[in-house]
């Protein structure tokens, strides 16, 4: 039977490895990494988590449907959504010609205007493909706004993007000369 709401986990390990890390005694390393034990440790700490083992929190990360977070070694970090302070070092990549991404109406013209900003986190978001970008969307509203973003020219043109997961990329502002609507 499985022990722990993998929901919840997954919330609360993002909370300590994407925003808050110092409310868990935790300091990330400039890529993002803690040591496992130490983030199992500050976790059992909370009653909930008291019974907390690394082999929950791999079967959390195994069947999440989203990579949010990984393992290696004896190391974790998130692999993307990060607010915290200080921007985390990652190697720009080449992105494909184009990307997604999913938003509410009401912020389609402060888009046209300030082109995609990180807003409250390290990078801005996009989607690989025009599914994902949707259902990030909906986390806002019920009918969202897809934009097409011509990635592969915003990074000719000096915008560097970052490999996230499977199907999420990271950039830094993307101006709008370079998003569709
Ligand atoms: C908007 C989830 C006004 C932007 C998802 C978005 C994703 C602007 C919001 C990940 C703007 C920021 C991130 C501008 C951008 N003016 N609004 N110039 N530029 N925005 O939540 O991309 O489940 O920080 O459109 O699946 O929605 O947590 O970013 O609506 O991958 O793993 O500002 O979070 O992943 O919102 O989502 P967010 P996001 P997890």
């Amino acid at each position: 039977m499985r022990r722990f709401n993998n929901r919840d986990l997954s919330k609360t390990v993002s909370h300590a490895l994407r925003h808050e890390p110092w409310v868990y005694e935790l300091e990330l390393d400039d890529e993002g990494w803690v040591s496992i034990s130490q983030l199992l440790e500050s976790l059992r700490s909370i009653k909930v988590w008291s019974d907390l083992a690394q082999s929950d929190v791999e079967q959390m990360i195994a069947s999440s449907a989203k990579q949010r977070h990984e393992i290696s070694g004896d190391r974790i970090r998130a692999i993307y959504g990060h607010s915290v302070p200080g921007k985390l070092s990652r190697a720009p990549a080449t992105p494909p010609e184009v990307l997604f991404h999913g938003t509410n109406l009401e912020s389609i013209e402060a888009i046209k205007t300030d082109g995609l900003q990180p807003m409250m986190r390290q990078n801005v978001h996009l989607s690989l493909d025009e599914e994902t970008a949707i259902e990030v969307g909906k986390r806002k509203t019920k009918t969202p706004v897809l934009l097409r973003v011509r990635s592969r020219e915003a990074s000719e043109n000096g915008v560097a993007f970052y490999l996230g997961n499977d199907k999420v990329w990271l950039a830094d502002e993307v101006p709008s000369r370079f998003i569709e609507l």
